[in-house]
C-alpha cells in the first residue's frame, strides 16, 4: 500500500528542505573522493562551510578511536569493517560545538530545537494504549510514510570496504527511511565474512554486552528523530508496549499493529497497513553464503504467529515481578561481560539471565528476548527483527526499563566496562553503525538529559546526591548573611531585655525597700542589708 502520490510529493519536497544528520552512510559522504580521503565533513548549506565551521557550528577534525583489550569472543584484526568504527570508511568528521549535532553540525542536539539549537525541548513517550485515537492513527500513518519515502540523505552500504576496492568503487543504494534503520540493525549484528574461510558467527556490536542498552537507546533516538524530519513534526514520539502480565499480544489487532491473518496463522491481517509491507536483511545464511552483505531488495511480508513460540525456550510474556527483580540487581554488568554474566541488570533485562535468580541461562529466553521469542517471526531473528515494528514499541519499553534502573542505582560512569567487553561494547567504543559518532558511554545517562522522559516515570526522577548537596551549598550561600544579622539581633534583644529586667528589679528592690524601712528601722537593721546583697 503507498500513499496517496500527492502526499508522497510533499513529503518528498519537506525532506529536500531537511539538513543531513544521521546515520550511515551519509550521502554526502558515499562517493569515490570522500571514501578515498576517509573524510565525512559536508557542507552545511546555511553557511557554505564544511560542519558549519563559518558560523560556529563545528569543525572537521581527526576520529580519536581508544582501542581497549576486548573480550576473546572475536580473535582477529583487520577482517571487519566495523573493527574501531569508524575508522576502516572515515577517519575525519565533524566535530559539533555547543547544542548542534549531525553528520554537518546543521542538527540540534537531542533535547534542543530551534535555528540555533537554544531552545529546550522535551518530549514525552507514552502507553500506545492511553494515545488517543488521532494520534494512534497518526503514529501509523508517519510508520506508513517512513517505510515508502526514499531517505534523502543517506544510503547502505551494498558491499564491504574491500569489495569497494578500498573506497575507489563506492558500492551503495537508496533507501526508505524506515528501511534505513532495518539495515543498520542488521548491519550491527550480521556476522564478519572471512572470505574463503566463511563467517565469525560470535559477534554482535549491539547485543549480548553491556552496549546492548546503549546501542539502543541512540539507536531508538536517532529512529524518531528521523521520523521527526520525514514527517515535519517535533513532537512525535514513539510510543510504548507495556507487556508486564500480558496474556497475550494485546497489540496484536488491526486497531493496532494487525491481527491474524484470516487463513495463514504465520502471516498479518489484510486489513492492517502493515501486512503490505516489504522485510528487508532476513536472509542471513545465504548472504554468508554469498559472501555479500544485505542490499536492502524486498524478501516477502512481515511474518508473525504470537503465542505459538516455542514454550521450552520461553513459556510465557514476562511478568512484572520479573522486570521488579531485574530492577533491584545492583551492577549495570558484570564479567564476562557477555551472555553468560550472572546478577548483571544489563544480562537479566536483555533475557540471558534467569529473572527470578539473575544467573546466566542461555537454554532460556527471559524478558527482552522472550518478546522476540514470543511473536515467532520477523521478530525472533536479530537480524532482521526491526522489520515488525513492534520492535519499536517493545524496544521503547525496555528502555524505560533501563531508565528506571539508572535512576533507582545513580551508577557512576566508571561502572561501565572500559576494557575486555565483546567487541564494540566498551565504554569509549563508537557505536556501530552511526555517523556521526557517538560513544556507548554517551547513552549511560538518564533520559532527561537526552530531552525526553516516560508518562509513568515523569515523577520519579530521584535527586543525586550531588544534586542535594549543591542545593543546600546554594542555599547556605543565599541565606548566611540573614543567619548573621539574625545571630547579632538575637544577641542584642536578649542584652537588651536582661537590662530591662536588671533595671525593674533595681526599681522594685528599692520600692520595696524604701517601703519596708521605717519596719525594718524599727525591727533589724541588718535585714534590710541582707535583702539588698541578695537582689
Ligand atoms: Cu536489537
Amino acid at each position: 500500500m503507498r500513499p496517496p502520490q500527492n502526499v508522497a510529493v510533499v513529503f518528498h519536497f519537506v525532506l529536500s528542505l531537511s539538513e543531513l544528520s544521521f546515520s550511515q552512510f551519509p550521502r554526502a559522504c558515499t562517493s569515490a573522493d570522500t571514501l578515498t580521503r576517509k573524510e565525512c565533513c559536508p557542507v552545511w548549506n546555511g553557511d557554505g562551510s564544511p560542519c558549519g565551521q563559518l558560523s560556529g557550528r563545528g569543525s572537521c577534525e581527526d576520529v580519536s578511536v581508544i582501542s581497549t583489550p576486548q573480550g576473546t569472543q572475536f580473535p582477529f584484526s583487520g577482517v571487519d569493517d566495523r573493527e574501531n568504527w569508524p575508522a576502516v570508511f572515515y577517519n575525519r568528521t565533524c566535530q559539533c560545538n555547543k547544542n548542534f549535532m549531525g553528520v554537518n553540525c546543521g542538527d540540534c542536539r537531542f533535547g534542543f530545537i530551534g535555528a540555533n539549537c537554544t531552545k529546550q525541548h522535551m518530549s514525552i513517550r507514552k502507553n500506545i494504549f492511553d494515545l488517543t485515537i488521532a494520534e494512534k492513527n497518526q503514529f501509523f500513518a508517519y510508520l506508513n510514510l517512513a517505510k515508502y519515502t526514499i531517505s534523502e540523505n543517506y544510503q547502505i552500504a551494498t558491499g564491504t570496504y574491500a569489495q569497494m576496492n578500498n573506497g575507489s568503487n563506492p558500492m551503495f543504494r537508496d533507501v526508505s527511511v524506515y528501511n534505513l534503520f532495518v539495515w543498520m540493525h542488521y548491519y550491527t549484528s550480521r556476522d564478519t565474512l572471512l572470505g574463503v574461510s566463511g563467517v565469525w558467527t560470535d559477534i554482535d556490536f549491539a547485543h549480548e554486552g553491556p552496549g546492548f542498552l546503549t546501542w539502543h537507546r541512540a539507536y531508538m533516538l536517532l529512529w524518531e528523530h528521523e521520523l521527526r524530519k520525514t514527517v515535519n513534526n517535533d513532537n512525535f514520539t514513539i510510543p510504548y508496549w507495556d507487556w508486564r502480565d500480558s496474556q497475550d499480544c494485546t497489540i496484536c489487532t488491526d486497531e493496532y499493529m494487525g491481527g491474524r491473518h484470516s487463513t495463514n496463522p504465520n502471516l498479518l491481517s489484510l486489513a492492517s497497513i502493515f501486512s503490505a509491507w516489504q522485510v528487508i536483511c532476513t536472509r542471513p545464511d545465504d548472504y554468508n553464503r554469498r559472501g555479500v552483505l544485505c542490499d536492502g531488495s524486498p524478501e516477502g511480508p512481515i511474518q508473525r504467529n504470537p503465542g505459538n513460540q516455542d514454550r521450552s525456550r520461553t513459556p510465557k510474556l514476562p511478568s512484572s515481578l520479573e522486570v521488579e527483580f531485574c530492577l533491584s540487581l545492583a551492577e549495570y554488568e558484570t564479567p564476562p561481560f557477555n551472555k553468560f554474566a550472572n546478577y548483571s541488570f544489563r544480562n537479566t533485562l536483555e533475557g540471558f539471565a534467569n529473572p527470578g535468580d539473575g544467573i546466566a541461562n542461555v537454554s532460556q529466553s527471559s524478558l527482552h528476548n522472550a518478546l522476540h521469542i514470543y511473536m515467532n517471526g520477523s521478530m525472533s531473528r536479530v537480524g532482521g527483527s526491526a522489520n515488525d515494528p513492534i520492535f519499536l514499541l517493545h524496544h521503547a519499553f525496555i528502555d524505560s526499563i533501563y531508565e528506571q534502573w539508572l535512576r533507582r542505582h545513580q551508577p557512576l560512569q566508571m561502572t561501565f566496562p572500559a576494557a575486555n567487553t565483546p567487541i564494540g561494547h566498551s565504554r569509549d567504543y563508537y557505536m556501530v553503525p552511526f555517523i556521526p559518532i557517538y560513544r556507548n558511554i554517551e547513552f549511560f545517562v538518564s533520559t532527561r538529559e537526552l530531552g525526553y522522559d516516560y508518562d509513568y516515570l515523569v515523577e520519579s526522577v530521584p535527586p543525586s546526591v550531588s544534586a542535594i548537596l549543591a542545593f543546600y551549598l546554594q542555599e547556605a550561600k543565599q541565606i548566611w548573611p540573614w543567619l548573621l544579622s539574625a545571630g547579632v539581633v538575637g544577641c542584642l534583644v536578649t542584652a537588651l531585655l536582661n537590662c530591662i529586667i536588671i533595671q525593674n528589679c533595681k526599681k522594685k528592690e528599692i520600692s520595696t525597700f524604701e517601703e519596708r524601712q521605717p519596719l525594718l528601722n524599727t525591727r533589724d537593721e541588718y535585714q534590710g542589708v541582707s535583702y539588698q546583697t541578695s537582689i
